[in-house]
């Protein structure tokens, strides 16, 4: 059988209406927007000082610490393969014996400063630190339970002087909260019976009270990062969440709050039933990170990472594949590249002291940092094409493009494509401004930045000064036809 060529007078007018038919829906969609009393309060980014600090932080670090880094996933000799810290939760270890670790918890070695000066040296910017963790044991002596610091061997309060040193050190704190809380006796998963609503309206006062505790016992805290919000019963309090959000921004302005902190009035977590994003920032990058900017749908956002495969509390045994400095420097710029934070996870011991491979971790990090942090700091989305070599960052508000490379090119000839009207002015190595770069536009708006590599062992970076573009259409091979 021949076939017969489709003809183009009838395949474009049809491309025609399908693509009216498909816009016309996505319009249709947009424009009917189901009216909600507890979902998102605003649309796109904050645009304040506070949130703008933020943003421009770059690289921040977790710290997982609670009862759960006494047995370190360890229990009778018994090697744990879950997270360190939800060993209570799987029956590996019984939970009169989990709770009964507030007696043990003595961290001698513990020396806030020391952490703070860790985390200075390693270039962050800010901190999120757990203050309860899904076990209900709390750093600081919180007044609503017993559970806390104040009724452990060590009795002082291990918040105070955590946020004390890191603001001294510069790093901005988040407060880390679960409100799910193992401990507290009217948690429920759900809420099926007249007893559970009872007993769980005792538990959000105790939330409520717990968090506005948190604000005013540590008013230089910046933010609140809440977890454990993913029950149904979590779930089902839209209204009270919403107000007790209401609540703490009127307490604290310019809070920082993800959005893993309530759900709408139809159960929609991180972005309501309009799909827009509740709270301040994305939450959901967890142990992975974006590849477009499509997907973070111009939002702020920070990813948290571990260092081990799911490790967040400490782990006596390490297993699996455990990251290397030159993998988290790439996160990180992958994570400024995409107009976001990298957070990186540290799990301290039991006894207060931060295990050498973190250190080393931090410490690598940081002399790549104490370089390049230029190219981290207050950048962000460079608008660019991603190319093979690297990620590009650009400095807010500044004609400075920095790309930061982590495959070099055999050729050592750097790709780049630039928006229209903009030129190359300059470039130069980040680490040595003196090595000028040769730079050949090969297309229109289409570079080949000329580096010599051979001797980087490490990522590192070429800044790109760039200029509006004097003439366009400078380069006459374009007028060729084809
Ligand atoms: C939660 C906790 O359960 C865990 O112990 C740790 O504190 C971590 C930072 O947060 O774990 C989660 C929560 C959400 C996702 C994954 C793990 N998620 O959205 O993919």
């Amino acid at each position: 059988m021949v076939r017969k060529p489709i003809k183009s007078f009838i395949i474009l007018p049809l491309l025609i209406i399908l693509t009216t038919a498909t816009t016309g829906a996505v319009y249709a969609q947009n424009a009917e927007k189901i009216k909600l009393k507890h979902g998102s309060h605003r649309e796109g980014k904050r645009t304040d000082a506070i949130m703008q600090k933020w943003r421009g932080n770059g690289l921040g670090q977790f710290i997982h610490w609670g009862l759960y880094a006494i047995p370190g996933g360890e229990w009778n000799g018994k090697q744990y393969n879950g997270a360190a810290e939800w060993i209570r939760s799987w029956n590996e270890m019984p939970k009169p014996a989990y709770d009964s670790l507030i007696y043990k918890f003595n961290p001698v070695n513990f020396n806030a400063d020391q952490w703070a000066a860790i985390a200075k040296d390693m270039g962050a910017r800010y901190v999120t630190i757990t203050t309860k963790h899904h076990d209900g044991f709390c750093l600081w002596p919180s007044k609503y339970t017993s559970y806390t610091v104040a009724n452990s061997p060590w009795k002082k309060d291990i918040m105070k002087p955590l946020v004390d040193a890191y603001d001294k050190a510069g790093i901005d704190v988040i407060l880390y909260f679960s409100i799910m809380d193992w401990n507290h006796p009217g948690w429920r998963y759900d809420i099926k019976t007249r007893a559970d609503s009872i007993a769980f309206e005792g538990f959000k006062k105790f939330t409520r009270n717990q968090l506005i505790e948190l604000l005013t016992m540590y008013p230089k805290a910046k933010g609140l990062w809440f977890d454990g919000t993913w029950d149904k019963s979590w779930i089902k309090q839209a209204k009270f969440a919403d107000e007790l959000e209401a609540e703490m921004r009127k307490l604290r302005p310019g809070l920082i709050i993800g959005s893993r902190f309530r759900a709408d009035e139809y159960g929609k977590r991180h972005f309501d039933s309009n799909n827009v994003l509740m709270g301040d920032y994305e939450q959901g990058w967890e142990r992975k990170l974006p590849n477009t900017i499509a997907d973070v749908h111009g939002n702020d956002w920070d990813c948290v990472m571990t260092i081990p495969e799911n490790q967040w509390g400490y782990n006596k045994a390490w297993k699996g594949h455990i990251k290397t400095s030159t993998e988290l420097i790439e996160m990180t710029a992958k994570a400024v590249s995409l107009g976001g934070n990298f957070v990186l996870n540290f799990g301290p011991k039991g006894d207060g002291s931060i295990r050498d491979q973190e250190k080393r971790l931090a410490l690598e990090i940081g002399d790549w940092m104490k370089v390049n942090n230029e190219a981290i700091y207050n950048c962000g989305y460079s608008g660019l094409e991603k190319q093979d070599w690297g990620y590009s960052t650009k400095k807010t508000g500044i004609d400075k493009i920095y790309m930061v490379v982590f495959n070099i090119p055999v050729s050592g000839a750097y790709r780049v494509k630039l928006p229209a009207k903009t030129a190359i002015a300059k470039s130069y190595l980040l680490a040595d401004q003196n090595q000028v770069l040769k730079v050949e536009e090969v297309h229109t708006n289409e570079y080949f930045v000329y580096a010599n590599a051979a001797n980087q062992r490490k990522p590192f970076v070429i800044v790109l000064e760039t200029k509006k573009k004097e003439r366009s259409g400078e380069n006459n091979y374009d007028k060729a036809k084809t």
